[in-house]
């Protein structure tokens, strides 16, 4: 047998009956290590347990459900695989990955298991422990070649590769690649793409055919409730905007590709590289339109950055003051400043980019004053022109600063932006509701005609916002079965392994 890598992107897990954990991904860790590793001459593939079935919804248990494949429908398709790895985004699918590995296993005693990506990066030893012979730690190109020669040459010693993390050895990082060109494109060829295009759902408003891609890596703040620092090591590397734009040309000659989902962490960090890539994309007149929906600091950006990038194609823009209180923000660690934060967002406003304003709520000691801070804060951005805001409830993530801060957790599914077991849930949720309703309001009063826009937009399934996409694909499933969205919200789900047509 030829030896093969296979990376399998596992189900989409989320909480039953939470809209705000089932945003559908293209898998941007295993698209760029596929990539680099067939520039590097060696066999791989992508077994998308997500992609091949996205609107499959199927039971875990009493709280999870996943979208996708179930783990023994991915061991069925699962063939000629030397070395398996699986990505691991974060802790939501933590016990589906482990049982998949079982699974796996158990039809193939020989193959080597490896897991990677951010979750298996802070708790590389709980995989060990779950049956993985290797966990990934932070950066995957270079240990997960290292490990493919190992093992399809049978020279050198898997333990001695930086970045791996085995049973009974320390792992010692995986040094960060400067020159980031080096690694190559994302693989978007080995993804089921049309499944993705027409699901009409993404981290990022899409109107046509869409690729996902990365700029840069690594951030250089140090946010308490983040895990970047320490996975990405508080180094902030980037591509050449000729190697983006190349991959992004590329894309676009064989997919006719029309929107970029940026998914860095911290786009446009240093304004001369924002300003490098928006003039690589005028001179070749790509004509992309581009979002940045992780977010951008306040700090790194002006208005003639911001109006270099609106020409070059930037339509979708998020900024990410996560509280209305100073006080939080400094137990955050967050510097923000509010005054520009205003300022940018009138002018982005003007040039017709449309804005999302992310808020973290419930940070460790936030108390009521805090909120109402917060609450105004959002209404007042919306009233100045932020077109939509989104609304998380703080939970402590393994590897973030500020991960003993909050107690009562039982296993990894639960530490996601709906943290039911959190003691102040209740009022949280509460909170949330009401700033919600209260934004509608707002949004309604001051910006009428932006509301009529995304009536036209939902009904044309051309959408410029987050919260018209999740309008679309609500109306999309009432039109198309009633079933399915019963078994959305969480009431009906199929019992794994007997899906019935529809829900295929
Ligand atoms: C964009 C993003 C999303 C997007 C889309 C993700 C995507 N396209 O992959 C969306 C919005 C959908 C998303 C959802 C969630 N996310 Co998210 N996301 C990110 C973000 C900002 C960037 C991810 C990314 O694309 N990075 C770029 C690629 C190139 O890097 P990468 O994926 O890490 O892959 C590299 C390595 O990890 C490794 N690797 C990856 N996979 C594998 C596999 C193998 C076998 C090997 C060897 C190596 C390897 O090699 C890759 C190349 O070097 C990260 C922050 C961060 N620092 O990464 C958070 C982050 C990963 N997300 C996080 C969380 C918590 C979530 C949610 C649970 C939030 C929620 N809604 O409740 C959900 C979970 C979804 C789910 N059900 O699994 C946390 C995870 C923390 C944790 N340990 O659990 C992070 C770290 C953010 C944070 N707050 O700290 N996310
Ligand atoms: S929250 Fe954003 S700005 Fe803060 S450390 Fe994480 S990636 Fe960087």
């Amino acid at each position: 047998m030829a030896f093969k890598v296979t990376l399998i992107n596992p189900a989409l897990v989320h909480l039953t009956g939470d809209p705000y954990s089932s945003i559908p991904f293209m898998p941007t860790g295993l698209l760029y290590l596929a990539g680099y590793l067939e520039k590097q001459g060696i066999a791989v593939t992508i077994l998308d347990g997500f992609g091949l079935a996205p609107r499959r919804l199927f039971r875990i248990d009493d709280q999870l459900s996943g979208f996708g494949l179930t783990e023994t429908e991915i061991v069925e398709r699962l063939e000629d695989a030397s070395l398996v790895g699986i990505g691991v985004h974060s802790g939501m699918s933590h016990g589906f990955v482990l049982r998949l590995a079982r699974a796996i296993r158990e039809r193939y005693p020989d193959v080597v298991l490896i897991a990677g990506g951010n979750h298996a990066s802070v708790v590389p030893e709980r995989f060990i422990e779950g049956g993985f012979d290797y966990a990934c730690v932070g950066e995957g190109e270079y240990p997960l070649e290292g490990l493919a020669r190992c093992l399809r040459d049978g020279e050198g010693d898997p333990w001695a590769i930086p970045g791996l993390a085995g049973p009974g050895f320390a792992v010692t990082p995986a040094p960060f690649e400067e020159d980031l060109d080096r690694f190559g494109f994302a693989a978007l060829h080995l993804l089921p793409l049309e499944n993705y295009w027409g699901l009409g759902m993404q981290h990022a408003p899409v109107q046509g055919r869409f690729m996902v891609l990365t700029t840069s890596r690594g951030c250089i703040y140090n946010c308490r409730f983040c895990t970047t620092p320490k996975v990405w090591g508080r180094q902030w590397r980037t591509r050449s905007a000729a190697h983006v734009a190349d991959e992004i040309q590329q894309a676009r000659a064989r997919y006719g590709i029309t929107d970029v989902i940026i998914q860095d962490e911290l786009f446009g960090c240093r304004r001369e590289k924002a300003a490098a890539f928006a003039e690589e994309l005028l001179r070749r007149d790509l004509r992309v339109r581009f979002s940045t929906p992780s977010g951008v600091k306040v700090e790194t950006m002006d208005e003639a950055t911001i109006a270099l990038l609106h020409r070059a194609g930037l339509r979708y823009l998020v900024f990410a003051p996560e509280s209305g209180s100073e006080r939080v923000l400094k137990t955050m660690n967050k510097p923000m400043d509010f005054d520009k934060l205003r300022r940018l967002v009138v002018f982005a406003k003007k040039l017709g980019i449309r804005l999302n304003c992310v808020f973290v709520l419930g940070f460790e000691d936030e108390n009521d004053e805090d909120r109402r801070l917060t609450r105004t804060l959002a209404l007042e951005l919306t009233r100045l022109g932020v077109d939509e805001i989104s609304l998380f409830i703080w939970s402590p993530l393994p590897g973030a600063d500020a991960f003993e801060s909050e107690a009562g957790w039982q296993r990894y599914e639960d530490l996601n932006w709906t943290p039911r077991w959190r003691k102040n849930y209740r009022s949280l949720k509460t909170f949330r509701n009401r700033l919600y309703l209260a934004w509608a309001w707002t949004k309604l009063r001051y910006q009428f005609p932006g509301c009529l826009r995304s009536v036209l937009n939902i009904l044309r399934g051309r959408y410029e916002l987050k919260m018209e996409m999740a309008a679309g694909r609500i109306l999309r499933t009432l039109g198309s079965s009633g079933d399915t969205i019963l078994n959305y919200i969480g009431s009906k789900i199929c019992p794994v392994g007997k899906h019935h047509k529809r829900c295929n």
